[in-house]
């Protein structure tokens, strides 16, 4: 069964998400050629939305076909000329008022068409709503305070029955951390959702292309045709494309869910993508591309004030820890010697890290401080960390997945931070963490999740709360705390060098 869980997982990873040769059905794409804006691909569907002028369009220019009224096709062709990334303008075509919007791609320009939704606020409308939201969040300290406060804006904007905030730790699974519902979907606040629901690649996909909408999960994808793009004979690359059709797998998954809509915004985060704004219905919901830009703009808003506070947290915290370094080195050179100082100023030296526990291992001799495992185990998990030739920083929040010695000693040293203070030696300093026995509540059980019956792949079937006990870790190490030992290590460094010269020099 492992085996074939692996074998699972690795097919999810190969999802071709980004050429899937088709899209959903809620409007109509085209791929035009550069810089003559001749059509080369066109969705089956082309005709159909955008009107019965619209069929044979491929090989020609656009603006030599009729359903290209004279505005729509001057300002692309000035779109394409200048800057812009995104052309996303209304236009009067054939019988009817589209959104259309274009992107440039390696193969050509990508130009897609949604019938327009007069409901939509105008864009004027919009941005007193983005100043009032800036304003109201401006002050606000806390990050999951902020994150109620969007989920409530795009509730609001957008009508959805259950819009979440998702946040991944740092092995990619996801925790809802806030929710807004209007009670016709269930709450799924506080649950975890595992890494392999969102796939890599489609992290990936998420964190360059901000925003994604599925009107439903219940379509027939409508094919590109013709299916290999003349320019390089490849697969049309839909990564930018608002109607990209979406992997069936995920499409079980949303119908396992009860979910018919879904809208996905990203928070991305100093480049990395740090949660979504996932946005749920219970029946087929469009949301108007216009009304999509401001969510996307939403989403960017919120990802740089998370990233304001969580600089700020950290640096007030690498400000701090820097004080105690200070302090403690003030110390250590006026003691006798350096282990005996760190003894001596036993909290300072545990405080470097926030640590629980502390041993210094020289010359096969171990000081300790605080909580830790026996003096013996000390020097062989020293002895553990030598042969592995560590750089400058160990550290983990579960010691016993690496050493599996560690599994004894859980209760005072679950987490572990260490630094080498000598290139010959076993040589360290080490920090040590308690095992934080935590209950983590998943969104169906993740090990019975997928069953692979004859080459099919299936994502689990029930979301009903699953709880498990997390044993065996300790209190994540922040990055001031990791920050903090390795600074303290170049100082110890220093230290045990001009010890090693003082001595050799009494001796000469
Ligand atoms: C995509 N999976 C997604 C997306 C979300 C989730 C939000 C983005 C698309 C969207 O907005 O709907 C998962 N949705 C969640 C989670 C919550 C939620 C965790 O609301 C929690 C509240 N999915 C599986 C398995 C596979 C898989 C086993 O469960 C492996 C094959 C695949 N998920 C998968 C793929 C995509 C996806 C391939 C990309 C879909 C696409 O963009 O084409």
């Amino acid at each position: 069964p492992a085996a074939a869980q692996a074998d699972f997982l690795a097919a999810c990873e190969r999802e071709p998400i980004r050429i899937p040769g088709a899209i959903q059905p809620h409007g109509a794409l085209i791929l035009l050629a550069r810089p003559d804006l001749r059509v080369l691909q066109a969705s089956a569907n082309f005709g159909v939305v955008v009107g019965p002028d619209a069929e044979g369009s491929c090989g020609r220019p656009i603006a030599e076909l009729r359903w290209g009224s004279d505005t729509f096709c001057r300002e692309l062709a000035q779109w394409c000329e200048g800057p812009e990334p995104l052309y996303l303008r209304s236009h009067r075509l054939g019988q009817q008022a589209f959104t259309v919007s274009a992107h440039r791609s390696p193969q050509g320009i990508v130009v897609e068409f949604e019938p327009a939704d007069d409901r939509v606020p105008p864009p004027a409308a919009l941005y007193p709503m983005l100043r009032r939201f800036l304003e109201r969040t401006e002050r606000l300290a806390d990050v999951g305070e902020l994150s109620d406060r969007v989920a409530e804006q795009v509730a609001g904007l957008t009508g959805f029955n259950r819009v979440m905030v998702y946040r991944f730790d740092e092995d990619w699974n996801g925790t809802v951390i806030a929710e807004r519902g209007d009670g016709v979907l269930p709450t799924y606040l506080d649950l975890r959702f595992p890494a392999f629901d969102i796939p890599a690649q489609a992290r990936e996909l998420y964190r360059l292309n901000r925003l994604r909408l599925i009107p439903t999960a219940d379509y027939q994808p409508v094919p590109i045709v013709p299916a290999h793009c003349p320019v390089d004979g490849a697969p049309l690359d839909m990564s930018f494309a608002a109607l990209r059709s979406v992997s069936p797998v995920h499409l079980e998954y949303m119908r396992n869910m009860g979910t018919v809509a879904s809208m996905s915004i990203s928070i991305v985060v100093d480049d990395r993508l740090w949660g979504l704004i996932s946005c749920h219905h219970a029946a087929e919901r469009h949301i108007d591309p216009q009304l999509r830009a401001a969510c996307d703009f939403l989403g960017r808003l919120v990802a740089q004030q998370i990233d304001a506070r969580e600089r700020a947290a950290e640096d007030k915290e690498r400000l701090r820890l820097k004080q105690v370094e200070t302090e403690l080195v003030t110390h250590l050179a006026r003691a006798p010697t350096f282990q005996s100082g760190l003894v001596e100023r036993a909290s300072h030296w545990l405080g470097l890290v926030n640590a629980d526990g502390a041993a210094v291992i020289t010359d096969g001799i171990a000081l300790t401080a605080g909580s830790t495992p026996p003096i013996d185990a000390i020097l062989r998990l020293a002895e553990w960390m030598h042969e592995r030739r560590l750089d400058q920083l160990y550290a983990t929040d579960c010691l016993s997945a690496q050493w599996t010695e560690g599994a004894a000693f859980t209760d005072v040293a679950s987490g572990v931070v260490a630094v080498p203070i000598s290139r010959i030696h076993a040589s360290f300093i080490m920090w040590f963490r308690p095992e934080i026995i935590r209950t983590v509540t998943w969104g169906g059980d993740p090990a019975a999740k997928v069953s692979a019956e004859t080459g099919r792949l299936h994502p689990r079937a029930s979301f009903a709360s699953w709880t498990e006990q997390v044993r065996g870790r300790s209190r994540p190490w922040r990055e001031a705390e990791r920050l903090s030992a390795v600074d303290f290590r170049t100082a110890a460094v220093d230290f045990v060098l001009k010890r090693a010269e003082e001595r050799a020099q009494l001796t000469e």
